[in-house]
């Protein structure tokens, strides 16, 4: 095996409870995102972008989907023999099922997969963010300011602060505080739980860590605040691009709707930072002389034949005649029956809307979210709707 500068530690394992119905049966980093994507999507093309061809992906909950799709990595260019990509389920230690305590113990428990590309810096990102960054550029940062560690930050709404870890950063980038989802913030600089450790460093901190009763072997909750105790140089990135955490249904939802913006943060048409995915092989997109489509993405395979205002629809939706779609994310494979209205939803893959049904209330804020499984799946029956 050859020696690796850097690779990368892709964190894909979370539960996405907070995703609900739409991570029953799919970890949030293979859930649909865009049009033409898949959240992890992003995380893996940056990979590609900045360079990095070795990436471990640590995956625990529901992870068939999304190893099926991601599959010997390929659109990532990560089919290659010398590193590429390695799926890193918790069941393949030697002694039996051990399930990953916390995201530390996940890259704890692969250190041997790390050793043998004896790196001298570890990338550790996650695969539920929305974001386009080439990590080149931080590991440049990174050597310039000799760190231990180099933790990405970026300013975030003091509303959304306790979502996430916040640290106090000095003049020269120096972390001086961190604080991991306090209730009270007093900083909004957020870590995008995205971190490049010098492996020497990482590789004493995660021994240290497996081996406290107290721990609950979490980068922001132990590792993190413990190299921060012992004086560690702990420095900070600030990234100034788009950046969202998609954890949430508000989130999801709002990250879609970023895409369709009349002036959108993150663009998705720059030639020199694709988004690969895999996509389906459909027909063209069909617009019937009934449809009127403004402000949306819609994908292959998409029969419209009803109104459609920004909105994200992805491959093989079919909205039949008079059907009203508006701020919404259509999943794949989903019919729209006649005459329904459909208003800030995220409807699920696969699910049928029936004929004349209403869904979501022009006059409130609320994100509605309707998935195919939370009826008996009978085809062209009404769904029950589990409003969030
Ligand atoms: P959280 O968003 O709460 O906070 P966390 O639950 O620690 O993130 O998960 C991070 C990533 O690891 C996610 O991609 C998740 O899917 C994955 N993951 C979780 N448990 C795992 C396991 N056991 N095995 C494999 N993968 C696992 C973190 C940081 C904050 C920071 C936010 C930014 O702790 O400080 O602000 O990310 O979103
Ligand atoms: P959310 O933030 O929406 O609750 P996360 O993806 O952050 O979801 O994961 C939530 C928690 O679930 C994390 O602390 C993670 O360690 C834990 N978790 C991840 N996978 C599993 C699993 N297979 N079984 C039990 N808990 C898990």
């Amino acid at each position: 095996m050859g020696r690796k500068e850097m690779i990368a530690m892709l964190l894909a394992g979370g539960e996405g409870k907070r995703l609900g119905v739409l991570t029953k049966d799919l970890a949030k980093p293979a859930v649909y995102f865009g049009g033409k994507y898949r959240i992890i999507d992003f995380t893996l093309s940056n990979c590609a972008h900045s360079g990095i061809d070795t990436v471990g992906v640590l995956t625990q909950y529901q992870p068939l989907e999304l190893n099926r799709y991601l599959g010997i990595g390929s659109p990532w260019g990560l089919d290659r023999r010398d590193g590429g990509m390695t799926i890193l389920p918790p069941y393949m230690k030697q002694r039996g099922g051990v399930w990953y305590k916390g995201t530390a113990n996940a890259i704890y428990q692969n250190m041997s997969f790390i050793e043998r590309y004896n790196p001298e810096y570890v990338l550790v990102i996650s695969g539920d963010h929305i974001y386009k960054m080439d990590y080149e550029l931080m590991l440049q940062h990174h050597k310039r300011c000799e760190a231990d560690v180099t933790i990405a930050g970026i300013a975030v709404d003091w509303k959304e602060a306790s979502r996430f870890g916040v640290m106090h950063v000095d003049d020269e980038d120096r972390i001086t505080a961190f604080e991991e989802k306090p209730k009270h913030p007093t900083s909004n600089i957020a870590s995008m739980g995205v971190y490049i450790f010098s492996w020497k460093a990482l590789q004493k901190y995660l021994i240290y860590d497996e081996a406290s009763r107290s721990s609950s072997h979490d980068f922001g909750k132990d590792v993190i605040p413990a190299m921060m105790r012992d004086g560690l140089r702990l420095h900070c990135y600030s990234f100034k691009g788009y950046w969202k955490d998609v954890g949430t249904i508000e989130s999801l939802w709002e990250a879609n709707m970023d895409l369709i913006a009349d002036e959108p943060q993150l663009c998705l048409y720059d030639p020199k930072w694709r988004i690969y995915s895999v996509s389906p092989n459909m027909p063209a997109q069909l617009t019937t002389n009934t449809a009127q489509v403004t402000s949306s993405f819609v994908t292959e395979g998409c029969i419209l034949e009803g109104t459609v205002d920004r909105s994200v629809l992805f491959f093989g939706v079919h909205a039949e005649r008079e059907s009203y779609i508006s701020e919404s994310v259509i999943m794949p494979n989903v019919r729209i029956g006649e005459g329904a209205r459909i208003h800030r939803a995220i409807i699920g893959e696969g699910a049928v809307i029936q004929a004349g049904v209403t869904i979501g209330d022009p006059a409130d804020d609320a994100i509605t979210v309707v998935a195919v499984d939370q009826y008996v799946a009978v085809d062209h029956e009404l769904l029950e709707v589990e409003p969030t």
